[in-house]
């Protein structure tokens, strides 16, 4: 058994994982063909995770994600490593993430192909090794080589070994590899658009001059942060909760509870059970040959938590202020193991006015400070990068905010021939429109469940002898029994959110405790429900499901990576299942329709994109009253008893 005193979400170590990829070798199952897409914590049922007691041990497993490079077959290892012997070895299912090894065995192979190379001289490019390769995600539609491993290459050129490749793509040129023959197996060669010759760099040593006139500004913290940190557990204010790096879920977290009351003396309360990212998609809405199939599913088919996707995060730069650090041991295509240093940054951050009242009676202002804990990681997926942050708040709010930054897309245009589906961003560079659609899953318990979902929304009354003067209107419940009533989109006319109540328990007013799903900005897949996008993104075509908890259903596309469609959610909640009363996972899609602003080129300013958790009737009252003033305040902010 293994140490009793190793919560069993801790995340595997560099020694698991070197030991999860011995036994598979021992065992037969993995040879010299065989690369890790993953390894990972196989976190144990959730029964047994809220049943563990410090000193009991459990058994604890790691889950292999594996591909034979010589068949291009995948399959799911379990092992234990507590008895050191593989637990469950499934060789059917296909799909696995994209090997970094895939993808840049396919920039050699495109560089090597004469037809490629041919397609590229037509268009003035002759340095082949000063052009820059980057393979993609293939997508499914239903090509001659559906059911292989394939990526689709495209290329840019680049004036010097630092020059932004984004500002000359070659267009019109899209080569597909098939990554277990090694070889291009199509080549698109279409168009006649002129590589644009403009140079649109951002690195500090291409910009002319910088603004002079930034004092600065230091945070510091001369007592140390506020939380405390053991193993992956945190504790921070009356929040307690743990923190882990998943190979396609990224910031993950586990076991949150609020203590509700003064300290030593309080309810520790469950709030939700895990929260992650279930799934991601990208795609564009420009009908261009090179850009029609770009679908990329960044978390399942790119594995957005592995190295070396996963930044390492650089204190002053990537994060400010008094700084825990976690890193992330990650597995090699070749089993071997890395550590990614500085995976996840955890701070505590001033937030403006938590509350605030100035008393006009007797001129005397409370007001109180709102401290907020920052949770973080930063992933780049290609021209792409994403900032996960969640942050918890002393009035029991959690927030996931998406930052969305790094670098467009883009599409060699020529004046006469615009893509009407595309933004002229640079003379000669154009970025296709495409949105950005993150769905969380989000397996609350309220108090520990069962749990029910309602939607929330506001309803005029009719005008009329109970409504004389028109102004009245009604919040609306309606239950969301089963999983095909529970298929629901935002209406913001309305104030449309969600509640998830536990129906046992009441609080000081009668009314059972929630917290409510509060959307952000929340596009739909704007795809038609035809296409094969749809298709494999269905998860994208509503704003919400919700499921039933059920061990095993974690990703809401299933293994996205050149599959057909209808994994996931659609195939979750076929059967129609009760979610009333129940343990539910609810599944919250949000996002960003971008069309491309000039603005957003060369490098893209933060968007960001999110939604909020936030108790309703769960407390009694404001649960932040307890919040001291700030003790140095200058000034009047506070009665003095
Ligand atoms: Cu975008």
């Amino acid at each position: 058994m293994s140490e009793g005193g190793v919560h069993p979400l801790e995340p595997l170590s560099e020694d698991e994982i070197h030991q999860t990829v011995q036994v598979l070798r021992e065992a037969g199952h993995t040879g010299e063909h065989h690369r890790f897409a993953a390894v990972t914590l196989a976190e144990p049922p959730k029964a047994d995770v809220l049943g563990w007691v410090p000193g009991n041990g459990t058994d604890r497993r790691a889950v292999a994600y594996v591909v034979d490079r010589s068949t291009g077959k995948s399959a799911t290892g379990v092992v234990s490593l507590t008895k050191s012997e593989v637990v469950s070895w499934d060789a059917a299912d296909g799909h696995h993430m994209l090997l970094f090894e895939e993808l840049f065995d396919a920039i050699g192979i495109v560089k090597a192909d004469a037809g490629w190379q041919e397609a590229l001289r037509r268009r003035g490019v002759e340095d082949f090794d000063g052009v820059q390769c980057d393979p993609w995600p293939a997508g499914n539609f239903d090509d001659p080589w559906a059911g292989k491993r394939v990526v689709r290459v495209v290329s840019y050129v680049r004036h010097d070994e630092h020059d932004n490749g984004y500002a000359h793509p070659i267009e019109g040129v899209v080569a597909t590899v098939d990554t277990v023959e090694r070889k291009v197996i199509d080549l698109v060669d279409v168009g006649n658009v002129p590589v644009p010759a403009d140079c649109r760099n951002y690195h500090a040593g291409s910009v002319a001059s910088f603004r002079d006139d930034l004092k600065t500004l230091d945070i510091t913290q001369p007592d140390g942060p506020s939380f405390v940190v053991e193993g992956n557990e945190i504790r921070w204010q009356k929040w307690r909760f743990r923190v882990s790096m998943h190979p396609t879920d990224g910031l993950t977290l586990h076991t949150l509870t609020y203590r509700d009351g003064p300290k030593g003396e309080g309810e520790e309360r469950s709030v939700l059970y895990r929260a992650a990212l279930g799934e991601m998609v990208v795609p564009y809405g420009s009908t261009s040959a090179q850009h029609r199939w770009k679908n990329a599913f960044d978390s399942g088919e790119l594995g957005l938590g592995r190295y070396p996707l996963l930044n390492s995060l650089e204190l002053g730069c990537d994060c400010l202020g008094v700084i825990h650090y976690f890193d992330s041991p990650q597995v090699t295509d070749a089993g071997d193991t890395q550590l990614v240093k500085n995976a996840i940054c955890l701070h505590e951050e001033d937030f403006s006015i938590l509350w605030k009242h100035f008393d006009l009676e007797t001129f005397v202002p409370e007001v109180r400070r709102s401290r907020r804990l920052v949770v973080s990681s930063i992933h780049t997926v290609g021209n792409y990068e994403y900032g996960f942050y969640w942050y918890l708040y002393q009035d029991g709010t959690i927030e996931m905010e998406v930052k969305l930054t790094g670098i467009l897309q883009t599409q060699g245009v020529d004046g006469a021939a615009a893509d009407p589906n595309a933004a002229v961003v640079s003379p000669g560079v154009a970025a296709p429109n495409h949105q950005h659609l993150f769905c969380f899953r989000l397996d609350l318990d309220v108090d520990g469940g069962p749990n029910t979902v309602y939607e929330m929304e506001a309803e005029p009354d009719p005008p009329g002898a109970d409504n004389p003067y028109g102004n009245a209107f009604r919040s609306k419940a309606t239950l969301l029994a089963r999983e095909s009533e529970a298929r629901r989109d935002v209406d913001p006319f309305r104030g449309r959110h969600w509640r998830v109540v536990n129906p046992s328990r009441a609080n000081r007013v009668g009314q059972p405790v929630s917290y409510r799903l509060l959307p952000g900005n929340s596009p739909l897949l704007l795809a038609s429900p035809g296409s094969r996008i749809a298709e494999r993104a269905a998860f994208a075509r509503h704003n919400l499901w919700v499921t039933p908890f059920t061990e095993g259903e974690t990703r809401a596309a299933g293994l996205p990576n050149l599959n057909p469609g209808g994994s996931g959610l659609p195939s979750f909640t076929a059967a129609d299942r009760s979610i009333e009363d129940e343990d539910v996972v609810l599944w919250y899609t949000c996002g960003l329709i971008h069309v491309p602003r000039p603005e957003d080129f060369p490098v893209m300013p933060v968007e960001r994109v999110g939604f909020l958790l936030q108790p309703h009737g769960f407390f009694d009252e404001n649960p932040a009253l307890d919040v001291p003033a700030p003790p140095h305040a200058e000034g009047h902010c506070h009665t003095t008893d």
